[in-house]
């Protein structure tokens, strides 16, 4: 056993402090797990040798200070920081404050994350080293005008991104040359709010691409390699929801390729530790690279399902000058594996977080089965952190028997007292657009499919006496020692009920009525701007507001041609979810 750490914080919670504190404890290293006041009886502080309170009311306050965590980590007498994922994982200023008190950065070098976290700057190194990348500006924008000039230049659509940006924050499509002003306006703002930095920077928009990224490891004796590739295609806005590797759109020859071209990628940035290139995969084939995430990301469970190699195992080896456990033709991809994310969200109500307490909680086991969480029955979930639950993972032979098996994995896995997506993700497995392999752009937002995961939650109705719905919950009763199973009828859950109407309401179709008029809000939010008037006539697609949410911007527009009636917002109000903006009638309606 070459010398290692004798002890390691990991600055992070919940499943992914877990996770790294498995390896730990594998390779008889002392973990040190730190905690927030709201994280006091969180199964990571109790995973670990030792724990540290760091204090704070807020996220930001605990986990996002830098200098607590330094000082814990000297107190605690560990020689190494392990970041996890999150915010903090990507932060240069964090990785020189652990290596300035002596101790080793579980991580990559911070020049590399710093280059990478600049996207013009990584463009421009990816572009001088040969990797490809989409068409567009290697430097920020100037105005509107340069934009529309890049329009004349390389035809729309165009996509502009924010230039400190990533994972899809202050990105905005341009269709046409008389929607770059509001768009490159749009964008900078978002940028300002989210990164403090309104830089943005233009690419040309690629029309249903897929999401592949390339898996990559390096050390300090030269040696980059790449595990293939994980396609995280399905996502909804810019949230991951399942990954797998390999990708349904790659084989042997094209994996080879982006293979490649990761390494160089890491190569160009002087990269070490694990990190992951994440690309388009246009429908011709064709590879560009998109950024680099300097980090172990969520879903590097799948890689290590069908390679058999531990990444966090890596990274603790490279960080202590050990050279990588594997050589590039020692990789070898066995099966197939996928990767749901169980989160504490409300389809119906649009994924809505939906924080609260965990009342039951049973994992799924069996073969090839693994479960990658940082709770038990009565943790509370959070509103403070990321709703995620679980991220259950399965492996198998091929595709279509990991499918099978993550669909039988889901149906095992109880969870109780939160609204989860364990429905979802049994409604988009069984879809023909996932069972088909393609991109599903658009199936993960359909009230269809919210309608199919709300029957997996609810699966039989009876109507009660008052006219209230009621469902069957199977209840085991004792009676004199002996056991039976009693069916006991509840009011139904009162999202169930909204789901349902939903459902019916979609099923209506064409001949759904005068409901089908209204424009409402599919979020709560803040109205930025109203761009009509009552009376006004519209074309469909065209913009009716904007409404900003969790400071990103978000244009509602008309569904159909029509007249603007009942407008019923102005700037700087307040927005629910559902609420009705204004009905877009027909002439023929009469007003
Ligand atoms: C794009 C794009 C099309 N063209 N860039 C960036 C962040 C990531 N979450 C999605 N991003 C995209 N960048 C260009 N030049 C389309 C997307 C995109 C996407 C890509 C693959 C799979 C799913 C997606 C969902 C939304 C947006």
């Amino acid at each position: 056993m070459p010398n290692l750490f004798s002890r390691v914080l990991v600055a992070n919670r919940g499943e992914i402090a877990i996770r790294v504190f498995r390896t730990l404890r594998e390779l008889g290293i002392d973990s040190v797990a730190v905690y927030s006041d709201a994280d006091r009886g969180s199964r990571h502080v109790t995973a670990a040798d030792e724990a540290f309170a760091v204090g704070g009311e807020t996220a930001a306050e605990s986990y996002l200070a830098i200098e607590k965590l330094v000082v814990a980590a000297r107190e605690s007498g560990a020689d190494a920081v392990h970041p996890g994922y999150g915010f903090l994982a990507e932060n240069a200023a964090f990785a020189r404050a652990v290596e300035r008190e002596g101790m080793t950065w579980i991580g990559p070098p911070p020049e590399a994350i710093e280059l990478m976290g600049q996207k013009t700057a990584a463009r421009t190194r990816m572009q001088e080293a040969g990797v490809p990348i989409v068409p567009g500006t290697t430097d920020p924008v100037g105005g509107a005008d340069e934009i529309a000039a890049l329009g004349e230049e390389l035809g729309y659509p165009l996509i502009i991104k924010a230039a400190a940006g990533g994972g899809g924050k202050g990105m905005k499509v341009v269709r046409a040359a008389d929607e770059v002003a509001r768009a490159f306006e749009s964008a900078a703002r978002e940028g300002h709010s989210y990164f403090a930095d309104p830089r943005v920077y233009v690419e040309r928009y690629l029309e249903d691409p897929r999401h592949v990224e390339v898996q990559v490891l390096a050390d300090s004796h030269g040696n980059v390699i790449h595990l293939g590739e994980r396609d995280c295609t399905i996502q909804r806005r810019h949230q991951k929801l399942v990954e797998e590797t390999p990708s349904p759109a790659v084989d042997e020859e094209l994996r080879a390729h982006i293979g490649s071209i990761a390494v160089e990628a890491a190569r160009a940035c002087g990269y070490r530790s694990a990190g992951t290139i994440e690309g388009l995969l246009a429908p011709d084939g064709s590879y560009y690279f998109m950024e680099m995430n300097t980090r172990i990301q969520v879903e590097h469970t799948v890689t290590e399902e069908v390679t058999g190699l531990d990444l966090v195992r890596e990274q603790i080896l490279v960080a202590a000058g050990e050279p990588l456990s594997v050589r590039q033709e020692d990789v070898r991809l066995r099966g197939h594996a996928i990767e749901c994310r169980i989160n504490a969200e409300d389809v119906s109500r649009g994924f809505l977080p939906a924080p609260g307490r965990i009342t039951h909680y049973r994992e799924p086991a069996g073969p090839g089965v693994r479960v990658d969480s940082g709770v038990v029955a009565g943790s509370e979930i959070s509103g403070l952190y990321d709703p995620m639950i679980a991220k259950l993972i399965v492996h198998d032979v091929d595709r279509e028997h990991a499918r099978r098996r993550m669909l039988r994995a889901l149906e095992e896995f109880e969870i109780g007292g939160v609204t989860t997506l364990l429905g979802f993700h049994r409604a988009l497995l069984e879809h023909p657009c996932f069972v088909e392999g393609a991109t599903c752009h658009g199936i993960v937002e359909s009230e269809l499919l919210a309608a199919r995961a709300a029957d997996f939650v609810t699966d039989s109705y009876l109507v009660g006496t008052d006219g209230t719905r009621l469902v069957e919950q199977l209840l085991p009763v004792e009676v004199g020692g002996r056991r039976y199973d009693v069916t006991v009828l509840r009011p139904e859950a009162p999202w169930a009920e909204l789901a349902r109407r939903r459902r019916e309401r979609s099923a209506a179709g064409a001949h759904g009525g005068a409901a089908r008029d209204a424009v409402v809000s599919p979020m709560q939010g803040t109205v930025l701007s109203v761009e009509v008037a009552d009376g006004d006539e519209v074309r469909g697609g065209q913009v009716l507001c904007v409404v900003e949410a969790m400071k990103m911007e978000n244009e509602l527009t008309a569904h159909r041609d029509g007249i603007v009636r009942e407008l019923s917002v102005r700037a700087g109000e307040p927005v629910q979810t559902g609420q009705v903006i204004c009905v877009v009638a027909q002439e023929a309606d009469g007003g």
